[in-house]
């Protein structure tokens, strides 16, 4: 806390802050300013590393005095805040996008430029923060980014994982993980606030007291605990003077923790006790679908979060608010449910600490939380043992067991007799063993829940939570996912950003609807040749970059055919992979000209999680496809295969702007979303895509003559399941597929190993969950259309604009707009 000995008369001591000129000459002073006192080093003897770090600090120079004005305005302001709680945040690279908002490129690149210092080469020196595992963490930085250029109120909460996602390497053509050590060369991102430290609570007991006029009161007494220290990252909006703050907690161990035992006279134990409490903001966990229940996971969740409701609370609400009125200034909006045990903590803090009533703090809790959901996965439902919950949350499990009692009490009243109804619904599972179901916990207390694209919304109420929907239909709402167009478009797409402000002005950056000008313009040969002559230099640039990066040699001329996202079964790169040996086979068996193919180049990029894996097996398999394929001199320039290790953020913004078409070939039905999917759109790919996710609403939006449908519907699934699949059937009857699967399975493309491909192949035969071989032919049908399409690049190219032209509606800025309106405002 600021006293009152801190405060002078200084006339610059109460700001603003005097910020940098925003010239070259300001710009190149301040830089050097930061070699010198920053770095504590000379141009003419720094490192690569020493200039990156001096040139992010100017960068954070320009944007401080909105930062503080910024923070300054919201306290007096006191309007309502969006606390968005999530477990990750996949930002990206921060000096580009910073840059931007600043309006500081063309300053910083000459400046730079009369230093002697290529930019490029200094943003090239950033790891980016891979705080996520995908779709569901770069959400969460979309989110934030569209919060902050429409100047809402918004404290990011998270996790400042010392690693996060692992750096995927291969060796032998299989994945291997190393750590992500991206703090290692320095953080300038980040300002660590000692000074708002939180101590959080884990283990012990409760107990119960009763008071003279009979009330109880319970305590809970933690038997170990751990500080919580935040570190803030500025959050700018696009060039509007607001910068919102994102604060990411990191675990310290307590003195209490180690006094005790330093007292004991242990000194190792002492110090081996502290890297234990540090531990839990130690590393992202790498799953993504399937939770482990790791109690180390469920520390990090409560960590995060009883920090941060302990920050918003009692050190951001002036110290005399009447909690009773929280709703009116906080709305936590909870990233699926990872930081649900924040809604037991609230109960916790109103009952046990600020002395409300039970049937209070219910009352409060319930206006203060909003549930997203994100999956369709059943087995990605999250769930907590309730033998570890109690053992590290006593007074939480407690707390959930009250609410369930009250809740499934509500359910008898309305269902009376229903009893299979109240099990159903129970938040406490009894089998396989008993545990707590976060996603009905969210359900409950929540004011909203919402899906994350129209068709997930609609399934979400159907089939995931029928009874909840059935009980409250009013809860239940959607807002489509949407992502920053600043990053994917103005960032990562130079020029397509300049073709586009030249033709309809830059009003789009911040009002993505305005692309809708652009259609008029399909139709203008002239503009048509400009936006070919864009894609074909950003494949340039791609071509270039992979090169260097990845040793690949890529032709120039073919279409470029993408897949990019997390590796699992349900998202079918097998499927995209039984394609690819498909061309291959037609190509060397002669089935097909050469003349007759249209040539293609097909890049993966994906993850597996560690331990998962059949999802490893398919990374193998690719890339063994890959160094067959690439060998071969009878498809060379007509068939290529690049699998980039690695993908992240600062891949997808170089793959993505140069692609011609876009996989989104998830089982209907299981891709809840997808958001890589609107970022081809808005960048002029074209989509080949089931029935699926966002996908609908993209087909929908851009018309069925520029998107290219296949496969089953949801409904059609359903009714292929229920009526017994069996893989081996179409294996049998599908000549094309036969052949294909065949050729895998003989051990061709893994130097006749056929037991190297034997985990693939007989899942695909024997089990195929995702349906993958039912969908074959249809994907092979519309992979044709594709060819026959992109042989004429007038029209090609015309469909490819009506995509950008008609997929504003896919800005998270509208996102914001809808969670606005339907959940954080009503
Ligand atoms: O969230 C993804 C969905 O699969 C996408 O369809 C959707 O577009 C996206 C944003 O709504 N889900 C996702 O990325 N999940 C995770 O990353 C995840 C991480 C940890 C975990 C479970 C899921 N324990």
């Amino acid at each position: 806390r600021i006293g009152p000995a801190f405060r002078t008369s200084h006339p610059l001591a109460s700001g603003p802050v005097v910020q940098p000129a925003p010239t070259v000459d300001g710009f190149v002073e301040t830089f050097l300013g930061e070699l010198n006192y920053g770095q504590g080093t000379l141009l003419s003897q720094s490192t690569l590393n020493d200039q990156y770090l001096a040139l992010a600090r100017t960068v954070r120079r320009y944007l401080m005095a909105d930062w503080l004005e910024t923070g300054a305005r919201r306290r007096h302001a006191q309007q309502k805040t969006v606390g968005y709680l999530s477990a990750e945040y996949l930002l990206g690279r921060q000096l580009g996008n910073n840059l931007l908002a600043t309006n500081l490129q063309d300053v910083a690149e000459e400046a730079m430029r009369r230093c002697g210092i290529d930019i490029a080469t200094l943003r090239a020196q950033e790891v980016e923060p891979g705080l996520g595992n995908g779709g569901l963490g770069r959400l969460a930085a979309c989110f934030v980014d569209s919060l902050a250029t429409m100047d809402v109120p918004t404290i990011g909460y998270g996790i400042r994982y010392e690693y996060g996602i692992f750096r995927q390497t291969f060796e032998d053509d299989r994945q291997v993980e190393l750590p992500d050590s991206w703090l290692s060369l320095g953080s300038p991102w980040e300002f660590p606030h000692p000074e708002r430290q939180v101590l959080v609570g884990f283990g012990g007991s409760t107990e119960t007291s009763t008071a003279a006029d009979g009330t109880q009161h319970t305590r809970w007494v933690p038997d170990w605990t751990v500080l919580g220290m935040p570190y803030h990252y500025m959050v700018p909006g696009f060039r509007n003077g607001v910068v919102n703050t994102l604060r990411l907690w990191s675990a310290r161990a307590t003195h209490a923790f180690d006094l005790q035992i330093f007292n004991a006279g242990d000194y190792t134990q002492a110090v081996r006790a502290q890297t234990f409490a540090e531990n839990i903001s130690k590393v992202l966990y790498p799953e993504d679908s399937t939770p482990q229940g790791k109690e180390l996971r469920l520390q990090q969740q409560y960590f995060f979060v009883a920090c941060s409701l302990h920050d918003f609370i009692d050190n951001t609400l002036p110290a005399d608010f009447d909690l009773h009125r929280l709703p009116e200034r906080i709305v936590f909006q909870l990233n699926d449910t990872h930081p649900v045990i924040a809604i037991p903590e609230l109960m916790r803090i109103l009952v046990d600490r600020k002395g409300f009533a039970w049937d209070e703090a219910w009352e409060v809790t319930q206006r203060c939380f909003a549930y997203t959901c994100h999956t369709l996965l059943p087995e990605a439902l999250e769930v907590w043992s309730v033998e570890l919950l109690g053992r590290l949350l006593p007074r939480h499990l407690e707390i959930i067991y009250r609410i369930n009692e009250e809740f499934l009490e509500q359910v008898r009243e309305a269902f009376p007799g229903d009893e299979m109804r109240v099990r159903r619904m129970s938040v406490i599972a009894e089998h396989p063993e008993r545990s707590v179901r976060m996603a009905y916990l969210a359900t409950v207390a929540g004011a909203k829940v919402n899906g994350v694209a129209e068709l997930h919304s609609q399934l979400l109420r159907d089939k995931v939570l029928p009874d909840f929907s059935q009980l409250w239909p009013e809860k239940f709402t959607n807002v489509t996912n949407g992502v920053t167009p600043r990053r994917f478009v103005r960032l990562a797409n130079r020029r397509l950003s300049e073709l586009l402000t030249d033709t309809i002005g830059e009003g789009w950056v911040t009002d993505l609807d305005r692309l809708r000008e652009l259609e008029p313009y399909a139709d203008d040969a002239s503009f048509r040749e400009e936006f070919r002559r864009v894609k074909r230099e950003n494949k340039e640039r791609l071509y270039r970059l992979l090169a260097v990066r990845d040793g690949l040699r890529l032709p120039q001329e073919a279409m470029l055919d993408v897949m990019v996202k997390r590796l699992h079964e349900y998202k079918r790169q097998t499927l995209k992979l039984l394609h690819i040996v498909s061309l291959y086979d037609d190509l060397v068996s002669g089935r097909v000209a050469p003349e007759e193919m249209t040539p293609r180049t097909v890049v993966f990029g994906a993850k597996a999680a560690p331990g998962y894996h059949l999802a490893k097996e398919i990374i193998f398999l690719v890339n063994s496809v890959a160094g067959v394929v690439n060998a071969d001199p009878r498809v060379q320039g007509l068939l290529s295969v690049a699998f980039p290790a690695n993908y992240n953020v600062t891949l997808a913004e170089k793959l993505i702007p140069a692609a011609d078409l876009s996989e989104q070939i998830s089982l209907a039905g299981k891709e809840a979303s997808g958001t890589g999917n609107m970022k081809f759109a808005l960048n002029g790919a074209l989509t080949i895509g089931t029935d699926d996710g966002a996908n609908v609403e993209i087909r929908r939006l851009v018309g069925d003559e520029n998107f290219f449908l296949f496969g089953m519907t949801e409904p059609e699934v359903e009714r292929r399941r229920a009526a017994g699949y069996t893989p081996a059937e179409v294996y049998e009857t599908t000549p094309a597929l036969r052949r294909t699967i065949d050729l895998v399975a003989s051990g061709h493309f893994t130097g006749g190993d056929r037991q190297a491909v034997a985990p693939v192949v007989d899942n695909l035969l024997h089990e195929d969950a995702f349906m993958a071989l039912a969908d074959f032919s249809s994907y092979l049908e519309a992979q044709s259309r594709v060819d026959a399409a992109y042989a004429d690049p007038e029209a090609w190219t015309r469909s490819a604009i009506l995509n950008v032209a008609r997929s504003g509606f896919f800005s998270s800025d509208r996102s914001m707009r809808d969670y606005l309106e339907r959940i954080w405002h009503s």
